[in-house]
């Protein structure tokens, strides 16, 4: 990814914030990437302003190295590097056109762990909707396959070595203004933007 050192930039997206409409409408697009997103590309940048060691590392490698540390200023580093991170993954898994099912290499992964996308579909959605409060949602590829895992906050799962494909963010933020408090109604909207040929990208990287 482009831009994955000090200073953060937020990167505008390759479609544009109406283009996923009906089903995210423009205005949630417009100000979760111009407002949430830049508020912790913001703060990671004020962050890391005068830690010279820490302005070399990729955005990956700053998550794994601040989460070892339970004082200031990593606590802040890994939580807002965490949010330019999981953002970063939301954004760039959702399409304006393409794919609207799983193909290729990913589609076998995926009858291999779950038996059907449709069984897939259900599994990844009831994960959504456990997370308690604010978080994710993740598809991750371990060295036996898929797996479905929860983050909270803006916790990655980097940390337990997985390869993310891709990520459904829960924060109300991503849904409330046109879904209002419905997330069930929001997961089925999302997966109908849902950028499947990214997601083989990343199940391949
Ligand atoms: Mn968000």
């Amino acid at each position: 990814m482009h831009n994955n050192c000090y200073p953060f930039k937020n990167l505008p997206l390759e479609y544009s914030f109406s283009s996923l409409e009906p089903f995210i409408d423009e205005k949630t697009m417009c100000l979760h990437h111009d407002r949430h997103l830049q508020t912790y590309i913001d703060n990671l940048n004020e962050l890391l302003k005068n830690e010279l060691r820490l302005q070399k590392m990729p955005l990956e490698e700053l998550i794994m190295f601040s989460s070892r540390f339970c004082c200031n200023p990593y606590i802040g580093i890994c939580r807002n590097a965490g949010g330019v991170y999981n953002h970063r993954m939301f954004f760039s898994t959702l399409k304006k056109d393409g794919a609207s099912e799983p193909g290729g290499e990913l589609l076998k992964a995926i009858c291999k762990s779950y038996g059907s996308v449709e069984n897939f579909k259900a599994e990844f959605k009831k994960a959504a909707l456990s997370v308690f409060g604010s978080g994710y949602a993740w598809l991750l590829r371990d060295k036996n396959g898929l797996c479905i895992t929860t983050t909270a906050n803006q916790q990655t799962p980097l940390v337990c070595k997985y390869k993310p494909i891709f990520n459904i963010d829960v924060w109300e933020h991503s849904y409330y203004l046109k879904h209002y408090n419905l997330r069930n109604k929001y997961i089925d909207d999302w997966f109908c933007v849902l950028n499947w040929n990214k997601a083989e990208e990343n199940y391949l990287k």
